[in-house]
């Protein structure tokens, strides 16, 4: 009993320290001077959350052989960080549960600099303490976090974090996903260093609809936030200068002459952000992205977005991808399948395969977790929803490879459910009004045995409506989609983000043979039948680019716990439906050249 007091407590105080160390969110942190804490970090598996009650925050030794300390960092089992722990330690590959995080590490602060904990992401919610002192928490297992740690810095510093992947009903994503739930410290974690007051985030795009002209803001945090903020662009001889407002922020709107940024030219142009003593350097494209009617037009001129969908798993050894390595074997196997646009299911991933997209010339769809059911009408579900979708688009608005901001993943329909993702919706236009705003949507209205109406009253906040069907898989054979009709309720652009069947690589039988490749590549074909019947359609994303993990695939010999409609095996090996898609979109291209032609 005295230890449940105890622990309630202890707690409460917790809580308190969260909201009080919450601090800025620091955007571009590879343009900062960086101490990478990554590597091997000890840790102790803590399955009924007994750490909280030992205290092991603070890191305690001994002093004497009788002191009684019931834990030691030092002598526990270690687990690499990037990385989650399920595919780490065989033990681990369905635990679900706190494990806390240590490792100590040398700095000692410099004059006039501030010093930033900042985290990748830890799914799902991270406790963290610097030094012996609680720095805060964080909920949302796939966006970054930052906390500030001048004052605590003392030469030799240890860092705890507790990190627990316990699916909670109030959560975002719910208790059910079919991924897998992969917790740890998957991304990063690094020191920042920053002069005392310094730019902590900015916004250098084209203004929608110009190509011409560029609209920018630079914010300014610390204790000097006055005078000017400026933005160059040494390769055009650039330089614009505004002034600081009250909050630390200036407003740019400039002409610019620039090189277009698209798939075929993913042009980049250095950009040198400075504010008082300090300046971030950053690589920027710029485009347009915008619709007319039901197209989809990049820099003026519509575009059929040849896509495919995926998930941020590491190809040949499963578990969450965080390495420059997997990030780009994915972004290939995408290129190769001649896809101009990739669709970052259902999660954000990590920044640094979103850059390599603006490097590659691959368009995206990047989404946060609101996923199938969850409490529509819990504030502090908004809240979290919000709070994600804040955090992935202050990391990742410069990129010019983002096209989409997806607010959600086939959500139940219900009056609930359209007043939330709306004010999602609305919040995204606000923190960014160039990009478009989507969502995948599935629950359909079928009118006969041939039609099918998409009515999901979502659509009125939307840009592009995503379409998820599962025609020949999960309703019907692939031979119904031929002669299917399709209606939308809304007159904009359409992406099929979802089709797709499951097969296992070098499993084969007749195209009616399920789980073979002939039955997926078989559905393909019908797929792009029916997809030719699609007026409105703007492009498309196969589910999937790769198989992967899930809980919810039991069928043993051929699931074992993995997605198997991938167009890629977990090993790498292509399927024959790989090469059915490749096709198509290699006739995507001549069709459209043709057009461009005439
Ligand atoms: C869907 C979901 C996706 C699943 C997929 C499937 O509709 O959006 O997350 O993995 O279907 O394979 O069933």
């Amino acid at each position: 009993m005295k230890g449940a007091v105890l622990a309630v407590l202890l707690l409460s105080t917790l809580c308190v320290h969260a909201q009080e160390n919450s601090s800025t969110l620091i955007a571009n942190v590879d343009g900062r001077t960086i101490i990478s804490l990554d590597g091997t970090w000890n840790t102790i598996v803590d399955p009924y959350e007994t750490g909280l009650n030992l205290r092991v925050y603070e890191d305690a030794k001994p002093k004497s052989s009788s002191d009684l300390i019931e834990y030691d960092f030092e002598r526990s089992p270690k687990l690499h960080v990037p990385g989650d722990w399920n595919t780490q330690r065989e033990s681990l590959l369905f635990y679900e549960g706190p494990v806390w995080y240590q490792r100590d590490f040398s700095y000692q602060k410099r004059p006039h600099t501030r010093a930033f904990l900042y985290f990748g992401a830890a799914n799902y919610q991270a406790r963290v303490w610097f030094n012996g002192q609680k720095l805060g928490e964080h909920v949302g297992g796939f966006t970054p976090f930052d906390f500030e740690v001048n004052d605590l810095v003392d030469g030799e510093n240890s860092v705890v974090v507790e990190v627990n992947n316990t699916r909670r009903l109030d959560g975002v994503p719910s208790l059910n996903t079919d991924w897998w739930n992969y917790g740890g410290l998957t991304r990063s974690v690094k020191l920042v260093e920053v002069p005392e007051t310094f730019t902590d985030n900015y916004f250098v795009q084209l203004a929608k609809g110009r190509t011409d002209q560029i609209e920018a803001w630079v914010h300014v945090t610390g204790p000097a936030h006055e005078g000017e903020a400026t933005i160059e662009i040494p390769e055009i001889h650039l330089k614009q200068s505004a002034r600081l407002d009250d909050s630390g922020r200036a407003s740019f709107q400039f002409p610019a002459h620039v090189q277009l940024w698209s798939p075929e030219n993913p042009k980049l142009y250095k950009v040198v952000i400075s504010a008082g003593g300090d300046s971030v350097t950053d690589e920027i494209g710029f485009r347009t992205i915008e619709t007319r009617g039901t197209q989809i037009l990049l820099n003026g001129k519509p575009i059929f977005l040849r896509g495919v969908s995926m998930h941020e798993e590491a190809p040949f050894r499963s578990g969450r991808a965080f390495s420059e390595e997997d990030d780009r074997t994915l972004l290939t196997w995408a290129k190769e399948l001649g896809c101009n646009f990739v669709r970052m299911a259902h999660y954000p991933y990590n920044e640094e395969m979103v850059r390599l997209a603006d490097k590659m010339g691959l368009l995206l769809w990047e989404e946060i977790p609101v996923y199938w059911d969850i409490q529509w009408q819990n504030p502090a579900t908004l809240e979290n929803a919000k709070s994600q979708l804040r955090e992935v688009i202050s990391r990742d608005h410069n990129r010019a490879a983002i096209a989409i901001w997806s607010m959600s993943n086939e959500t139940p329909i219900s009056p609930e459910r359209t007043q939330f993702i709306g004010a999602l919706a609305a919040y995204a236009r606000q923190l960014d009004p160039t990009r478009l705003i989507g969502s995948a949507m599935s629950h359909i209205d079928r009118t006969s045995a041939e039609s099918r109406v998409l009515s999901d009253p979502l659509g009125q906040f939307l840009d592009v409506l995503g379409l998820n069907e599962y025609i020949g898989w999960y309703e019907g054979k692939p031979e119904d989609a031929d002669h299917m009709q399709w209606q939308f309720a809304y007159l904009k652009p359409v992406i099929v983000s979802e089709f797709g069947g499951g097969a296992q690589y070098n499993r084969h039988g007749d195209t009616q043979t399920r789980f073979t490749e002939e039955y997926q590549a078989n559905l393909y074909e019908h797929q792009f039948t029916m997809l030719g019947h699609i007026p409105q359609l703007a492009g498309m994303s196969p589910w999937v680019l790769m198989d992967f993990r899930s809980p919810r695939r039991l069928l043993p010999g051929i699931q074992d716990y993995y997605n198997r409609k991938g167009l890629i095996s977990d090993q790498g090996q292509r399927k024959q439906a790989f090469y059915v898609l490749q096709k198509f979109y290699a006739e995507k291209v001549k069709e459209g050249s043709a057009v461009a032609i005439k």
